[in-house]
């Protein structure tokens, strides 16, 4: 049985190399080149070519190579006997905790306006008072360590799920009156939620209309959870003061997009947590091993919930 990487837009040979250190017994094989289709059992995916798993007639699971599984759970080329799972591991998710800890530190002890005086040689001494509250929409893994991270820095944290479950150090909330409440209270809102049927749209302008005047709406969940023109309406009334973005519903984000150039968003580029090929190589044949055993793989995901 054979392993194969199908990641059209990213170069598999690092992974690969990583893969086979671990484990040289792997049959290991890269899109395009897949060999005979019927020995592949399992698939490592990133943005995986249409139609692809329709020639993998002995296909047992497929694997994200991120956190997102929201480019596969729909594709009705994986049929529903193979099982879907990811690799999110602890350093994805201590990255992505870095990357907002990063924005919201800064942007909370004004930074920028270091840059400026540093510019102007103004000598400028300000610190903020109080810790902020942060909302992190969104309670699984990258939510939890994040929420962990901000809880070392006595932030006030609240925590919106489907559940309503989390960590003892966030208030938490769910359902529509918890949306609400968590946009109301929250200084930085950030979105960590998967993209499925429950979420997509889910940063509107009636969330915005809720949240506070000069807050920050933080979106590195996916560029479908936010409605676009809802954000651009909101920053007018400053419902939120400003966004910080890293995912969006076209990437890369096409030169002429108002975003590029909007002096209250800050863009990054799909990068707040980036797979890292030592621990996605671990992860995959770990995941692999599961699978030719007869286990699920790893972060198997519930296909009815989208996540
Ligand atoms: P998990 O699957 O571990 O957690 C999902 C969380 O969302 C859970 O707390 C779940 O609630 C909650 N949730 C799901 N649906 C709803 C809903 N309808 N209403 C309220 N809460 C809901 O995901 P991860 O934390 O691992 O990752 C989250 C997302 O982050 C990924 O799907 C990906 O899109 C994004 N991501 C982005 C990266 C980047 O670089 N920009 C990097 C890594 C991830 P419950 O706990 O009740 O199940
Ligand atoms: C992921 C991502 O889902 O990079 O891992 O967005």
């Amino acid at each position: 049985m054979a392993l194969l990487i199908a990641t059209p837009d990213r170069d598999a040979h690092e992974l690969a190399r990583h893969i086979q250190y671990r484990d040289p017994e792997i049959d290991l094989r890269i899109w395009p080149e897949m060999g005979d289709t019927s020995e592949i059992a399992f698939v490592l995916a990133w943005k995986p070519p249409d139609e692809l798993f329709r020639q993998l007639p002995n296909l047992q699971a497929v694997s994200s190579l991120g956190a997102g599984v929201d480019a596969l759970i729909d594709r009705a080329d994986i049929p529903a006997r193979v099982d879907i799972g990811r690799l999110a591991g602890p350093r994805l998710a201590a990255n992505m905790a870095a990357y907002l800890v990063a924005m919201v530190v800064g942007d909370w002890k004004g930074l920028a306006g270091f840059v400026e005086d540093q510019k102007n040689l103004r000598w400028n001494p300000w610190a903020p008072e109080s810790p902020p509250a942060v909302g992190l929409l969104g309670m699984g893994q990258m939510g939890q360590h994040s929420a962990a991270a901000f809880a070392e820095l006595g932030f006030r944290l609240h925590g919106f799920s489907r559940s309503g479950k989390g960590p003892a150090s966030v208030e938490m909330h769910s359902g529509q009156k918890g949306l609400a409440e968590i946009a109301r209270v929250s200084d930085y809102l950030v979105n960590l939620l998967p993209l499925t049927d429950g979420t997509r749209g889910i940063l509107d302008r009636a969330l915005f209309s809720k949240m506070k005047q000069g807050s920050t709406l933080i979106n590195v969940g996916r560029g479908e959870h936010l409605v676009e023109q809802d954000l651009l309406d909101a920053l007018k009334v400053e419902r939120p003061g400003c966004a910080m973005l890293d995912v969006f519903r076209q990437e890369p984000l096409p030169g002429d997009h108002p975003f590029w150039t909007h002096p209250d968003i800050l863009i990054t580029p799909h990068c707040a947590s980036i797979t890292l090929t030592v621990e996605a190589a671990e992860l995959a044949v770990e995941s692999y091993r599961r699978v030719l055993a007869g286990k699920t793989p790893l972060g198997m995901v519930d296909r009815e919930r989208g996540y």
